[in-house]
């Protein structure tokens, strides 16, 4: 069989790999059956993320993995379902699906690729772009305050919140593992290095 990084889709240096590497170890360790796993995706390069894992995948909507994923564990209750996806897709588009996902408090982990820009579409700034980054749509200066999600989260009831940096692997595979078996909804935010758009 090939290896899975024999058919890698992402820019060179780009951590994405890195987050995809940390949920199948994750998934390893705790001994989850591949007929067990869920994972769905948003748009973006995040978004190809479930191509990658064992198990089942669904590459859905810009910003709408979470209704899709939603569907899916009530359905399959006994699957581990986890979103992976970016900040534009988490915290732009699908903005109303976090905040109501945290109140509704289902079992899933919400893993969120945070690489403060719209990669994919060539890196246009996202909510989480900070005040002074040059991007494609401010090309002088961002002037817009940046969102704390993991505040919001907490205010919208999520229970389980953390941030982590996929380059710190085994700690990122740690978390991945916590969140996995917390009963409820847990959200992972990323940093994530984008060599090709993120220069701040
Ligand atoms: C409804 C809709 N609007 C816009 C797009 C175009 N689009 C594709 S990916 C993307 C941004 C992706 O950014 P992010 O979610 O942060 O993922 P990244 O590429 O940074 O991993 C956009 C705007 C789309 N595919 N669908
Ligand atoms: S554009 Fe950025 S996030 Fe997308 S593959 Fe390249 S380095 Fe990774
Ligand atoms: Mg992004």
């Amino acid at each position: 069989m090939r290896s899975w990084l024999t058919n890698i889709q992402w820019c060179p240096g780009c951590w994405d790999t890195l987050i995809i590497m940390a949920l199948k170890n994750a998934f390893k360790e705790l001994e989850i059956p591949s007929h067990q796993r869920v994972v769905v995706s948003g748009v973006g390069c995040s978004g190809k993320a479930s191509q990658y894992v064992d198990g089942y995948a669904a590459e859905t909507l810009h910003g709408r993995a979470l209704p899709f994923a939603t569907g899916v564990k009530m359905a399959k209750p006994d699957s581990t379902v986890v979103i992976m996806w970016g900040d534009g897709d988490g915290y732009g588009i699908g903005m109303g699906h976090f905040i109501h996902s945290c109140r509704r408090n289902l079992d899933m982990v919400y893993l969120v690729f945070n690489n403060e820009n719209y990669a994919l579409t060539t890196g246009q700034a996202s909510p989480t772009t900070p005040i002074g980054a040059k991007t494609k749509t401010t090309p002088e200066w961002n002037t817009v305050e940046p969102f704390n999600p993991l505040e919001l989260a907490k205010n919208a009831g999520c229970q389980f919140v953390r941030t982590a940096d996929s380059i710190k692997f085994q700690e990122l595979k740690e978390i991945i593992k916590e969140a996995i078996q917390h009963k409820g909804f847990s959200l992972v935010d990323i940093h994530q290095a984008c060599p090709s758009f993120k220069r701040w």
